[in-house]
């Protein structure tokens, strides 16, 4: 192949024994060992070697045309990651699968024991990070020239376990063998500042950081399904300078005082802050924040200067997405180097940075929505605050000239919050910053222009949209499930499907044909065999999520221990059920961590008792992660989408559930709506309250009481919870849902345990539920992240796709 300058790349074969002859020589001359004594360690790190070899190739074609076309890019920050395993997804886009395979067999290995080393790097905590991942893998699908910037952490999301039945964080160590798949890039390092002050010098402001700490990238690659595009997510890691290590001190003995700068320093990538929708208010964060933005722009700006000298062009060549309020130091951080380190005038400088900043929003929490205390971001990045309070000049006059005299209002949108403490509000900074700010689902869009973000959209309404979240339908319907894969490449006749999801609708027709009904079903069943939690032939009722009060787990178990109580009333009429939870809590999120608690005390007694067993199984596999979602996922029958309705921003799990053809039990919330639209009325259990009903009696004197006096099940049920007939835990929950009840639990108790009668009754008709199942999948097209990426494109970045030659 012909690179830059007429540089030969010479090209690596796929057959079996080419593969082969690759696995020895990277044994050989990259592991240092040989065929008789290599480990399975050994054997795991040849085979991601010799497949990442594949894609590398890739990639250097994709670098040369990208290169070549000058493009504009897009540029994905985001301070989460949830990349997934990597070793089963490269085999199948480097189309090596079955030559990885022969060539383990040859050397004596076990593919599957191979496979299992692969170790998911956990660099984020739920949809956001996820949502990162899937728009990457459909960005390099498409074509689109992209780079992800993220952190790479020491250690991920906590490793779950559980004690007693309560959640224990154990440290998430997940590169500890090293990472075949990443390359360090130490010559692309950036250097930090920190702290320190503000000088001027011939009318120009220059900071002076009070501390410097050096950002390293490694990459990954990120290669595009069916095409030869392969991209990369860059991740950076603190590392001290040099000179911060204390000789002088380490000389006298003094150890641990010798590299106290260093750690320090180190600290900034230690950690992933295992928050999830709430703002976690500490200096490191921001740090890490900080840490992010600072060495993506450089890189960013480097790269610009490859093929581009004048700055007018930046904002056309460059899109950069900021993930949820994170990366939104970006803002005032580009504005620093553009005016203070490259002279452009203030409004120039901002026109550029309007022009290239987009903004995604990810909660409707108010909670979830950061701001920094005005005096530790003073402190820790003085000319940031500067150049924010500059910002919001613009912004405040801009709103006093439009709405004159509405002083609440410019009270509102300022970037300042003045009482009761003095506080930066990020959102407000980035809706200020950017050219446009979307939402996640219809609903998300239409809530946060009515209420969170309401006034700016007063102020400029065309300045948002809606862009529906989506998942790669490589890794969650072909990776996860390659079972239903076949058996819908084999009924439609081709595997298109996986790069044009809306294909699916040809199953349609197949709903008619009880042979591929039957397939189906079988389909089903062996993965919920595979999966090996309950009997197969049990309805696989699923809730896998974060732990959060709002997506309301609480109202499962209720559910749960009203069908235990019919069992020992022995009243039972439902089918039987396998009920599986998966998710983790913040670990200071009490609330959340005494349900998880309760749930399994629950769990422990139902299925010790005889008298359910058959009926009702509830399963708590702990240590929810991207691994395990695979292996859940295809086997699910129900998917439990419950949240009080005008909270969850979209979901992507149910998306994920959809598209493998379970049933979705849900309030009409996120994308939640969308789904239903999409799959029918018919094919969807909807119950509970709706957004407006939610609010309008959120809004007024609600009394869950009386929810409980009105209710036998559900007093009998918060009954065995208080008495302490799950143990000691279920007074607190039971107090939380009685005495507040913030996100309506009991007030939609009744219409979800009915409508889970309708799903008992639909059940019993195996060849309906059948039908129902195979239209879920074939009418959820639609929730491919390729649309989702083609939607950012037409609506936000409008980039083109750049094809590599194969
Ligand atoms: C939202 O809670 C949404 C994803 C991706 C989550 C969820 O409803 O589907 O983002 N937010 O847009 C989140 O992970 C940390 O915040």
């Amino acid at each position: 192949m012909d690179l830059r300058n007429g540089v030969e790349l010479r090209s690596l074969g796929n057959t079996p024994d080419e593969f082969r002859q690759d696995m020895l020589s990277n044994l050989y001359y990259r592991r240092g060992t040989t065929v008789e004594s290599a480990s399975a360690q050994d054997a795991y790190e040849t085979l991601a070697l010799t497949v990442r070899d594949r894609l590398a190739e890739r990639r250097a074609r994709t670098a040369a045309a990208q290169y070549e076309s000058n493009p504009r890019w897009v540029y994905y920050l985001s301070a989460e990651y949830l990349l997934g395993p990597q070793l089963e997804q490269n085999l199948l886009y480097s189309g090596t699968s079955e030559a990885a395979h022969k060539a383990l067999e040859a050397c004596g290995f076990k593919p599957e024991e191979i496979a299992a080393l692969d170790v998911e790097p956990g660099l984020g905590n739920g949809g956001l990070g996820r949502l990162a991942a899937c728009l990457l893998d459909s960005l390099a699908t498409l074509d689109i020239p992209a780079v992800g910037y993220g952190i790479r952490y020491d250690l991920g999301i906590f490793r779950q376990e559980f004690q007693d039945g309560r959640q224990i964080e154990r440290p998430d160590d997940w590169a500890f063998q090293g990472d075949p798949w990443e390359f360090p890039a130490p010559d692309d390092v950036q250097t930090v500042g920190f702290y320190g002050h503000v000088d001027e010098r011939d009318g120009r402001k220059v900071w002076q950081p009070g501390e410097v700490v050096l950002g390293e990238p490694s990459h990954l690659l990120v290669p595009g399904y069916g095409t030869t595009t392969v991209n990369i997510v860059r991740l950076w890691r603190a590392r001290a300078h040099q000179a911060s290590f204390d000789l002088t001190r380490f000389s006298a003995g003094q150890y641990a005082e010798a590299v106290q700068d260093a750690v320090r320093a180190e600290n900034i990538s230690k950690v992933l802050y295992p928050d999830d929708s709430t703002a976690a208010g500490r200096e490191l964060r921001l740090k890490q924040q900080y840490f992010l933005v600072s060495c993506s722009l450089r890189d960013i700006v480097r790269r610009f200067r490859l093929r581009n000298s004048d700055w007018d062009a930046f904002g056309s060549k460059t899109a950069i997405q900021l993930n949820d309020t994170h990366p939104v130091l970006a803002i005032p951080e580009l504005m620093r180097l553009l005016v203070d380190e490259e002279g452009l005038d203030w409004d120039h400088a901002w026109s550029l940075v309007r022009q290239t900043f987009n903004y995604t929003c990810h909660t409707l929490l108010p909670e979830a929505l950061e701001t920094w205390p005005v005096d530790m971001l003073g402190r820790l990045l003085p000319r940031h605050l500067e150049i924010i309070y500059l910002i919001n000049a613009g912004l405040l006059e801009e709103v006093r000239s439009r709405f004159p005299g509405d002083i609440d209002r410019v009270r509102r949108m300022s970037l300042i919050q003045e009482t009761p403490e003095r506080l930066v509000r990020m959102a407000n900074l980035a809706v200020t910053g950017t050219t446009m700010t979307n939402g996640v689902a219809e609903l998300h869009t239409q809530l946060l222009t009515s209420t969170v973000l309401r006034d700016f959209h007063d102020l400029w309404p065309s300045r948002f949209a809606n862009v529906t979240n989506g998942v790669s339908p490589r890794r969650f319907v072909r990776l996860a499930s390659p079972g239903i894969s076949a058996l819908i490449s084999s009924g439609l006749g081709h595997d298109r499907w996986l790069t044009d999801l809306s294909l699916l609708s040809g199953l349609e027709a197949l709903t008619g044909d009880a042979s591929f009904r039957e397939q189906w079903r079988e389909v089903k069943r062996s993965a919920k065999a595979a999966l090996g939690l309950g009997d197969p032939g049990a309805l696989m009722d699923v809730m896998i999520k974060r732990f959060h009060e709002y997506k309301r787990q609480q109202l499962k178990l209720l559910h749960v221990i009203t069908l235990y109580q019919r069992i020992k009333a022995g009243g039972y009429d439902g089918v039987p059920r396998t009920v599986l939870f998966g998710g983790k809590a913040a670990p200071a999120y009490q609330a959340a961590k005494n349900i998880i608690h309760l749930i399994n005390a629950v769990a422990a007694a139902v299925n010790a008792d005889p008298a359910a067993a058959g009926l009702l199984r509830v399963a708590f596999p702990a240590n929810y992660n991207i691994t395990l979602a695979e292996h859940i996922i295809p086997a699910a029958d129900l998917s439990e989408q419950i949240s009080m309705a005008g909270k969850e921003a979209s979901g992507t799990g149910n998306m994920k559930l959809t598209l493998n053809g379970a049933l979705t039990i849900g309030t009409l919330d996120g994308a939640n709506i969308e789904i239903r639209d999409r799959v029918g009325a018919d094919n969807f259990f909807l119950f509970g309250l709706d957004a407006p009903a939610a609010l309008a009696l959120r809004s007024g004197p609600y009394q869950p009481r009386d929810h409980y006096h009105a209710d036998d099940e559900l007093r009998a049920a918060l009954d065995a919870i208080r008495s302490g007939a799950f143990g000691g835990v279920g007074h607190d929950v039971a107090a939380s849902l009685l005495d507040r009840d913030e996100y309506l639990t009991l007030a939609d108790y009744r219409s979800y345990v009915d409508a889970q009668a309708g799903v008992d009754a639909a059940w019993r008709d195996q060849d309906h539920w059948t039908t129902m199942s195979i239209l879920n999948t074939a009418r959820a097209g639609f929730f491919s992240s390729d649309r989702t990426v083609t939607d950012y494109l037409d609506r936000i970045w409008h980039a083109t796709p750049v094809r590599v030659e194969g």
